[in-house]
């Protein structure tokens, strides 16, 4: 079998890239090791950046979108008992986010790609990589008992955090950055009404919380929990009993509890791979670096990878140039490290840090004052929250 770009991961990444690419009438084939329903069971990100929301309508999947995403202007911070909201359209001369879950845009990529006829190999077995430094790269997988070779031009490593495209990489080309934080993220889905129509981001001495959103008829919470804790020690009730504690009393008398449908905990890193291309190969999303979810950056710098991908894919087939082949690592890191700061700095003055002693908490508070008081202040969380312009800086 052969292709033109072979695309590792059918992830949010993987399936943008491909729809992208059949939109620009270049081939690709999807390997993706897990089954659809498996993708899409992963519950994950919430809040879509602009820029991530233009590319889902250049791909021709934003109908569903814009009929059922929530169209937020602003969230709320909340420490020491009050409750500050960031006023995002104010702030940014007009910009807003999109509450559009993960699992959403998944699907609606994934039906997309169906309807359309597109290759998407899934429950692919031991997938592997070769031949990415010269001109005919290849990858093989097992499917059903059969091995299959795809020869390609280039293979896209949309597979994520633990995929086998990074791991291939040669060890003396790749230089990895990582900090660990020591807690981790309890998030529990449930069908009840959001406790308020926009995010709360909330700094409590017991922990981080956050009042996210599907729907006006579902809803998505997070509380900061050691990394020892493992999800059958959290109860649902525990789960709710927490959260309350750790908002302010208008919004725990206003919280709706209800079973969970869906409970997990996701540790948190700040990861980065430089560079991010590898003779024919090149990492998008996950599978190059990963931010603490506190800034909502995950979802939204993998389709930033994936929009430069792209360009860089349709000069080389469209005009023989290699020129956005060649520049695309240093173009996404770039991008990448401004949000991994952010991502960073906002976790860092938002989460309880035991090992840091209780300074680090008055230092916290002291800041946020600062911020919640400063026109500059409040600017540099609004620009950075509903993403950065694809220009800044240049
Ligand atoms: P993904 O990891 O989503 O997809 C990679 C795909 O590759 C997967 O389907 C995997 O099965 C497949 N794969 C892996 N190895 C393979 C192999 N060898 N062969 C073939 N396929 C292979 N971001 C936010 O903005 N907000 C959040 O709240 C948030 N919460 C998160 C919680 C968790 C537990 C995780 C892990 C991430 C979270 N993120 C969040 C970040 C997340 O949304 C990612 O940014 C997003 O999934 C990136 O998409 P992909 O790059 O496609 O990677
Ligand atoms: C979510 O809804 O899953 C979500 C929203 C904002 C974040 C992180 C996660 O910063």
């Amino acid at each position: 079998m052969r292709t033109q770009v072979a695309i590792i991961g059918a992830g949010p990444s993987g399936l943008l890239l491909g729809q992208l690419l059949h939109k620009a009438g270049i081939d690709a084939v999807i390997i993706e090791r897990q089954s659809p329903e498996y993708v899409l069971g992963r519950i994950r990100a919430g809040v879509l950046e602009q820029v991530a929301t233009d590319l889902l309508d250049e791909a021709g999947v934003g109908q569903r979108m814009h009929a059922e995403g929530l169209v937020h202007t602003g969230f709320d911070m909340l420490f020491n008992g009050e409750r500050h909201r960031i006023d995002l359209e104010k702030l940014t001369g007009g910009k807003k986010v999109m509450v559009y879950g993960q699992t959403e845009v998944t699907r609606d990529l994934m039906d997309a790609r169906q309807a359309a006829g597109l290759p998407t190999v899934y429950d692919a077995a031991n997938v592997q990589v070769y031949d990415f430094e010269t001109l005919s790269p290849r990858v093989t997988y097992e499917k059903d008992g059969q091995s299959h070779t795809l020869a390609c031009d280039f293979i896209a490593g949309c597979d994520g955090f633990h995929g086998v495209c990074r791991a291939s990489a040669p060890r003396s080309a790749i230089k990895e950055f990582e900090k660990v934080y020591p807690f981790g993220w309890l998030g529990l889905l449930s069908d009840t009404p959001p406790v308020h129509h926009e995010l709360i981001y909330v700094n409590h001495p017991r922990g981080f919380a956050l009042c996210s959103q599907r729907s006006a008829t579902r809803s998505r919470y997070y509380l900061q929990v050691p990394l020892t804790d493992k999800i059958e020690q959290w109860s649902d009730e525990a789960f709710w009993q927490e959260l309350k504690l750790r908002l302010d009393p208008e919004a725990a008398g206003k919280l709706e509890t209800g079973p969970s449908i869906e409970k997990s905990i996701a540790p948190l890193r700040s990861f980065v791979t430089e560079p991010l291309r590898f003779g024919r190969m090149f990492l998008a999303g996950d599978a190059g670096h990963i931010v603490p979810p506190t800034g909502a950056k995950g979802l939204n710098l993998a389709a930033t990878d994936v929009k430069y991908l792209m360009d860089a894919f349709v000069e080389f087939y469209q005009e023989q140039s290699e020129a956005g082949i060649d520049g695309y690592s240093e173009r996404c890191l770039k991008r990448i490290w401004r949000a991994e700061r952010f991502s960073w700095w906002f976790t860092s003055i938002m989460h309880t840090f035991d090992s840091e002693g209780a300074i680090n908490g008055k230092l916290q508070q002291a800041e946020l004052d600062y911020l919640m008081h400063s026109e500059a202040g409040l600017k540099t969380i609004a620009e950075n929250y509903v993403g950065l312009p694809l220009d800044f800086g240049a």
